[in-house]
């Protein structure tokens, strides 16, 4: 039983040979007709979760919240939001996770809160507010008039669009958003703000969570000067990132969290920190389990390499050789020091076969290829809701189409101040945008894809027809099948888990091959990403005599791939 697996071992290490499966909740299952996705929904599914083998589930945001950005907008930190039911459904997941073997973290959103949280309101409400300096309220620049272009404190720019700065006429001050103007940011150099937020985690971790995905976690030590940022050519606004990703005093607030929250508990718990823009330097620094900070974090680098300078409104073609040098700087820096987590997609990423396999003629091939390259990297993998079923990027028709704040405001701005028509933007947003991964889960065959009898919030993709999990159950030929195997692969086999990593052929423009190893065996993962016959030429003729562990065709002899293949060898080596 995976309960056992999990207090077995040496205390920290039990999340190298774990899966974790990420709820999107209101776009996965609707149990009360309302259109979106709730507690209820989930707790219908458990054991759909628990046949696909996972070892932890991540709850993207459920708190109260006005929903300005589906819920990383939090009014109410420790209670649960009527959209998506009661504390009450929330033990009741809790205790239902845990009697299957699993895990339940929650998402933790503290480098802001909603606009509509006590503590803005309290600190918005005058300059003498006891917690007007838990948050970032600055004069207008020197010699401007507040609310007038231009008068913000600095030029950083918001990542959903506009200025980072929000105008507020009841004491002419400016407060910092580096998200959206309802998400304003909280100001973590007040040790207060600190306490209070520790607070409010050992409460969940007392009610039964067992550990938090940090929402853009590296962002929230700020450069006190915040100073202006370079303007680059054709932009609107300046790039605050040098002054807030991974600032001057993370590691020591992380630190601090640790000792705080976590220290001295001795059930098994996890930590992952979502961290944008952080580099292997600063993330060996972070998950270097000496140095007590987190467990493991997302980092960004693989998603942004299909874009001109990060920007993904500037989509480009993928190269397959910087794919794997990008996760193969990821695999070695780590190595033997942290811990890299694993991931094609999740709620803010388009859907990981049609981005980085082909979701045309070999969907089901490439997800499967993909799950096993993915999975067999030393790391701890994540699974985004419908990935396991090869679920797809959505076409969307107009603008009025979208629910996601992000391209809502980029369409605006990109219409009105760049002067770009509604066709250029509707076309530039296709392929990245995050309602791609929104739309709901795919079920059945039926008219919402049984995932609501009202009228669903955003539109289900028309493919679920084909693509759904009734129609992959129990067809052992299907793409959720093999994230069982892969999933159980993982569970059984410590060379998955706990093997040293070693990429091979970097320079191959379509076969991805690596090696992993424990002393006494190998496993050879290789991967076609591509349509076409290949033969990956790993220079080691014995490995074409193998055992075949696991593949997306029926095994074959050799060295030879076809179209999307992946194919696990084994095998015992002496020494
Ligand atoms: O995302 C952080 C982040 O920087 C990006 O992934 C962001 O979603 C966007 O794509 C920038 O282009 C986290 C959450 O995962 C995201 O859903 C929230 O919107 C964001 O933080 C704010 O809380
Ligand atoms: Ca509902």
């Amino acid at each position: 039983m995976t309960t056992d697996r999990h207090r077995t071992g040496p205390a920290g290490d039990w999340f190298h040979s774990a899966v974790v499966y990420q709820i999107y909740p209101r776009s996965f299952a609707d149990s009360n007709g309302d259109g979106i996705g709730d507690l209820r929904g989930v707790l219908g599914k458990l054991d759909y979760l628990h046949r696909l083998g996972i070892d932890v589930l991540w709850l993207s945001p459920i708190y109260r919240s006005p929903q300005d950005d589906n819920g990383y907008d939090i009014s109410d930190y420790r209670d649960i939001d009527p959209l998506f039911g009661t504390l009450d459904d929330l033990d009741e997941l809790i205790a239902g996770l845990h009697s299957r073997g699993m895990k339940l973290i929650m998402d933790l959103v503290v480098n802001h809160t909603s606009d509509e949280h006590p503590w803005f309101l309290e600190s918005r409400s005058g300059p003498d507010s006891p917690k007007r300096d838990w948050y970032w309220w600055r004069p207008p620049r020197d010699g401007a008039t507040g609310g007038a272009p231009g008068a913000e404190p600095n030029n950083w720019g918001s990542a959903f669009s506009g200025p980072a700065w929000a105008y507020d006429a009841v004491t002419g001050e400016y407060y910092l958003h580096l998200f959206s103007t309802k998400q304003p940011d909280l100001n973590w150099e007040n040790p207060q703000v600190r306490s209070a937020v520790y607070e409010m985690m050992n409460w969940w971790l007392d009610r039964g969570v067992d550990g938090f995905r940090m929402d853009v976690i590296n962002f929230i030590s700020k450069d006190t000067a915040l100073p202006d940022g370079l303007l680059a050519e054709g932009m609107l606004y300046g790039d605050g990132g040098p002054f807030y990703i991974s600032g001057p005093r993370v590691h020591e607030f992380l630190h601090e969290m640790h000792l705080q929250v976590f220290a001295h508990r001795s059930s098994p718990l996890l930590t992952v920190a979502e961290m944008p823009g952080v580099n292997v330097r600063d993330a060996v620094l972070f998950t270097d389990p000496r140095r007590e900070e987190v467990d493991m974090v997302f980092q960004f680098e693989h998603v942004a390499l299909d874009q001109e300078e990060g920007n993904k409104w500037r989509p480009k073609p993928l190269r397959l050789v910087e794919l794997k040098a990008s996760l193969r700087r990821w695999q070695e820096g780590l190595a033997g020091t942290g811990w890299n987590s694993l991931y094609w997609g999740n709620h803010d990423q388009a859907r990981a076969v049609s981005r980085f396999g082909d979701d045309g003629a070999y969907r089901e091939l490439s997800a499967k290829m993909l799950a096993g390259i993915l999975h067999l990297h030393r790391g701890t993998p994540y699974i985004y809701q419908g990935e396991e079923l090869g679920m797809t990027n959505m076409s969307f028709g107009a603008i009025s189409d979208y629910r996601d704040i992000e391209v809502l405001n980029h369409h605006r701005e990109a219409t009105t101040h760049l002067g770009h028509t509604d066709a250029e933007v509707l076309a530039a947003v296709a392929p990245l945008n995050r309602d791609n991964a929104r739309t709901p889960l795919q079920w059945d065959t039926t008219g919402n894809a049984g995932f609501t009898t009202g009228t669903p919030w955003i539109a289900v993709n028309p493919n679920h027809n084909r693509i759904n999990a009734a129609a992959q159950l129990d067809d052992p030929a299907s793409v959720l099948a093999f994230y069982r195997k892969v999933i159980e692969l993982r569970h059984r086999d410590p060379v998955v888990s706990d093997g040293d990593f070693t990429m091979l052929l970097p320079e191959d423009e379509h076969v991805y091959a690596f090696l992993r190893t424990v002393p006494g065996t190998e496993l050879l993962v290789l991967g076609n990403f591509s349509g076409s016959d290949r033969t990956a030429d790993v220079g080691d003729p014995s490995w074409t005599a193998a055992e075949p562990v696991l593949g997306n065709y029926p095994a074959s002899a050799g060295l030879a791939l076809r179209p999307w293949e992946l194919k696990v060898l084994r095998r015992l080596v002496s020494g």
